[in-house]
């Protein structure tokens, strides 16, 4: 039996609720999606991602944000990319859009990018799922001191990378 999303989404305990929804257009888009996912996960947040496309599946695409407990939404598509700026339109909070790759590439940029004044998306690069996940824990670290703490960490990780490389090349 088919349940449909509306009374899954419900029903869900508070303890399995992810605080980021990473939404793909389509499954084709799953490997920039673990990036964002990994990423997350490297940060201790709480994340899931699920596949519902803009023009495809409208309904279903209104209905999950509409019932997702999730603080940061993170939309990853490709052609032309409509799922973060239909995301956005269904909700206050903050939309994180991916383009993908393909080829044509400015077609996912722009339809990301040009979003009309008062609907904003926050872009990242192309297929960079990695910089929207780190850009949602920007986001919720405002709020929370373990966050802004890890991605302090995170910086000297990379400062301590660069200074190793650094050595390498000169050596
Ligand atoms: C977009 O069209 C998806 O986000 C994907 O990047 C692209 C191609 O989709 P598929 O044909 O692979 O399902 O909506």
């Amino acid at each position: 039996m088919v349940v449909p999303i509306l009374f899954r989404t419900r029903n869900r305990s508070v303890q399995s609720m992810p605080v980021v929804l990473i939404i793909l257009g389509s499954k084709s888009d799953l490997e920039i999606g673990k990036k964002a996912l990994t990423m997350l996960q490297k940060f201790g947040v709480s994340s899931e991602i699920v596949v519902a496309s803009a023009h495809r599946t409208p309904e279903r695409l209104w209905t999950m944000v509409r019932d997702s407990d999730a603080k940061v939404f993170i939309t990853i598509a490709g052609l032309a990319a409509a799922l973060p700026g239909a995301v956005a339109s269904y909700t206050t909070k903050p939309v994180i859009g991916v383009p993908v790759s393909g080829a044509v590439n400015l077609d996912s940029i722009l339809s990301i990018v040009q979003m009309p004044p008062g609907i904003p998306v926050a872009a990242v690069g192309l297929d960079r799922g990695e910089n929207a996940a780190i850009l949602a824990v920007e986001m919720l670290a405002i709020s929370d001191a373990r966050l802004a703490g890890k991605l302090e960490e995170y910086r000297k990780e990379m400062v301590d990378k660069i200074e190793k490389d650094s050595k390498e090349v000169q050596a």
